[in-house]
C-alpha cells in the first residue's frame, strides 16, 4: 500500500507514534510518505525506497496574524497524493490534520480521486485543546466524517464520545514498542556516568507542560532522597522548565537532580533507572510510561485517563490520585527500600510491555487500512 502519514515531527507521543509506526509498516513493504513541516525527530533515514518526507512550507506573509498551516497541508497533501498514487491518507493528531486532510479528500474527488482517511486520536486533540468551545465544531466535523477513526486508548474513546457528538465507529489501538528493537541494543550501560554506584536512579520525561505536573515530579523525589541516596533525571524541555530549575537551584537540590533537554537516546537513559515518574493530570496513554517499562523501568504514576490501562497497579508500578504526592513517594520507597522486590516489579514492567509490541499492533492499523479502502 502507499500510505501518506501526517503527524507532528517533534518529541510528542503522537509524533513518535506516527513515525515508529510508518518505519515499521515500511519494513513491512508498504510506501511510506511522511507529510508534515519537518523532518520527523525519530526518522534517522528518509527517502529511501519506500520512506518519503515531504515538507509542508508555509511562507511568511505579513498581512496574515497566523500563517494558514491547514492551507498549505491540505494543498501539499493533494500533490503528494496525485504523484506518489496514495491509497490511504493516516492523519495523527485531530487538529487541523484531520480537518486538512478533509479539505484534501475534497479537492481530490473534485479531479476523480478517491482517498480514505484514517484519523487517529491522541489525547490532547481531545480533552484539552479540541474540547475547546473555539474548535469544537470543526473537530467533530472532522472525526464524523474521517472513513476511520481510532483512539489509542479505552480511557480516550470514552472521553471522545462523552465530550463530542460522534457518529463514527471509534476503534481502540494502543501505543506500541518494538520490544525487539530494544533487545538487540548493547548492555550493560554506564549508569556509573550519572549516578555514585549506590544511588537509585528515578526519571521523569516529559515537554515539561503544566498538564505533566512537574512539581510533583520533585516534590515526591524530596520525599524520597530523604530516605534513599538518590538521583533524578529530568528529561525534555517545555513551558514550566525554568521554574522547576529556579526551584531546585533555590533549595539546594543541583547535585542531585539533572536536567538533560530533549533526547533522542532516551533508551540509553531508561536503561540507566530504577523508577519512572508520571504524575499527569491528564494522560490518555502514557507512551513513555511505556518505554519506560519496556525498558524494565518500573512506573509510578497518577491514574489520570489511560494509565491504568498501561501501567497495572502493584505489578508494573502503583497507581496514585492525580496530586497524591505522599502516596507516589510511600509507593516508590516500598520498590527503592526493597531490592527484591524492585527486581520483581522490573521483571513484570517488561513482561508487560510485551503486550504492546509493535508486531502485534501495527497489524491492526493495516486492518484499519484495508477495511478503509474496501469502504
Ligand atoms: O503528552 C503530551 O503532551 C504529548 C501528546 C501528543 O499528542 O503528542 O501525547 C498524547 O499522545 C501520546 C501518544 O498517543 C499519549 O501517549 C499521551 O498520553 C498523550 N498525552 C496526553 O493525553 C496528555
Amino acid at each position: 500500500m502507499n500510505i501518506a502519514i501526517v503527524c507532528y515531527p517533534t518529541f510528542g507521543g503522537s509524533g513518535v507514534v506516527a513515525t515508529e509506526l510508518g518505519i515499521a509498516l515500511s519494513k513491512m513493504g508498504h510506501n511510506i510518505h511522511f507529510v508534515t513541516y519537518h523532518q520527523p525527530v525519530r526518522l534517522e533515514t528518509i527517502n529511501t525506497q519506500n520512506l518519503n518526507f515531504h515538507e509542508v512550507y508555509v511562507p511568511d506573509y505579513p498581512l496574515f496574524k497566523y500563517q494558514p498551516y491547514e492551507l498549505a497541508l491540505s494543498s501539499r497533501l493533494v500533490d503528494v497524493v496525485k504523484s506518489n498514487k496514495i491509497d490511504v491518507l493516516h492523519v495523527h493528531y485531530a487538529i487541523p490534520h484531520a480537518y486538512a486532510a478533509y479539505m484534501a479528500k475534497k479537492m481530490l474527488a473534485d479531479e476523480g480521486i478517491s482517498i480514505p482517511i484514517v484519523t487517529t486520536l491522541h489525547g490532547t486533540d481531545i480533552t484539552l485543546v479540541g474540547n475547546h468551545p473555539f474548535y469544537k465544531t470543526a473537530v467533530t466535523f472532522s472525526i464524523n466524517h474521517s472513513d476511520s477513526v481510532t483512539a489509542v486508548s479505552e480511557s480516550l474513546k470514552q472521553d471522545t464520545l462523552r465530550l463530542f457528538d460522534i457518529k463514527t465507529e471509534i476503534n481502540v489501538i494502543p501505543n506500541f514498542i518494538d520490544v525487539k528493537k530494544l533487545d538487540l541494543k548493547e548492555k550493560p550501560c554506564e549508569r556509573s556516568l550519572l549516578a555514585p554506584t549506590n544511588d537509585k536512579i528515578l526519571t521523569h520525561i516529559s515537554n515539561f507542560r503544566p498538564l505533566k505536573r512537574i512539581k510533583d515530579v520533585i516534590t515526591v523525589f524530596e520525599k524520597i532522597s530523604s530516605q534513599v541516596s538518590s538521583r533524578l533525571l529530568m528529561v525534555g524541555e517545555g513551558p514550566e522548565k525554568a521554574e522547576i530549575m529556579a526551584y531546585v537551584n533555590k533549595n539546594g537540590l543541583n547535585e542531585k537532580v539533572l536536567f538533560l533537554g530533549n533526547s533522542n537516546e532516551i533508551d540509553k537513559i531508561l536503561c540507566y533507572s530504577d523508577l519512572f515518574l508520571l504524575p499527569s493530570e491528564m494522560e490518555s496513554f502514557g507512551l513513555v510510561a511505556l518505554e519506560a517499562m519496556a525498558n524494565g523501568v518500573p512506573v509510578i504514576s497518577s491514574n489520570a485517563g489511560g494509565l491504568s490501562e498501561v501501567n497495572r497497579h502493584g505489578v508494573t508500578g502503583f497507581l496514585s490520585e492525580i496530586g497524591d504526592v505522599t502516596s507516589m513517594a510511600e509507593n516508590a520507597l516500598k520498590l527503592l527500600l526493597d531490592d527484591d522486590k524492585l527486581k520483581q516489579f522490573k521483571k513484570q514492567a517488561k513482561e508487560q510491555a510485551q503486550l504492546f509490541d509493535i508486531d502485534i499492533v501495527v497489524k491492526q492499523y493495516e486492518a484499519i487500512y484495508q477495511k478503509a479502502l474496501e469502504n
